[in-house]
């Protein structure tokens, strides 16, 4: 696969908030954004909230809020290691998530399924290690076929 066919863009940044509600109000009352979608998902431990601009493109990176369901959720240990809410992901798009692990796995960085999970409306998604992304978690999203832009 060649470089320039890895990401589509940066669909969107990971915010870990320890409450999804004040979050939502902060971000939609003070900075002007609006709730796209909203929804659990049990197997990642959180309850999450997708948010963007009113006059949202295609391309336009969305914010996302992530909550923890629970203490032993992955945000819950991320909120207590680093002290209260912050950035914790940023996620690529890309057409085809299983070629894109191929690749980077063949290029020495650990995914961290071996098989895309589901995430966010129901993509396909899948993240490489921080420690093998300068200090980064990248996540992966592959949007279902009739979300895709
Ligand atoms: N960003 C950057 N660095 C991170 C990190 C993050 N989000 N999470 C952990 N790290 C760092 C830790 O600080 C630690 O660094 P040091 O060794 O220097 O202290 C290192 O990575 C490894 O930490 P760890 O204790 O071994 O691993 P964790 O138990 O913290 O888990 C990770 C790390 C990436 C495996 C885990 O967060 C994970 O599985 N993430 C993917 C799933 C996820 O984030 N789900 C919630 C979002 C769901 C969604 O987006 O839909």
């Amino acid at each position: 696969m060649d470089n320039s066919d890895l990401f589509i863009c940066i669909d969107h940044v990971g915010l870990a908030v320890p409450d999804l509600d004040e979050a939502i109000k902060f971000h939609t009352e003070k900075l002007g954004f609006r709730v796209l979608h909203q929804e659990v998902n049990e197997e990642q431990g959180v309850a999450e909230a997708m948010l963007g601009t009113g006059t949202q493109q295609p391309e336009s990176a969305q914010i996302q809020l992530l909550a923890p369901l629970n203490d032993d959720s992955t945000i819950a240990k991320w909120l207590g290691r680093n002290g209260g809410p912050g950035m914790q992901q940023l996620c690529y798009r890309v057409a085809d998530i299983d070629a894109v692990c191929a690749t980077l796995r063949e290029r020495g960085l650990r995914l961290l399924y071996p098989e895309p999970k589901t995430g966010t409306g129901g993509a396909r998604i899948n993240f490489v290690h921080p420690k093998d992304a300068g200090g980064v978690l990248l996540e992966l999203t592959q949007p279902p076929a009739e979300a895709s832009h």
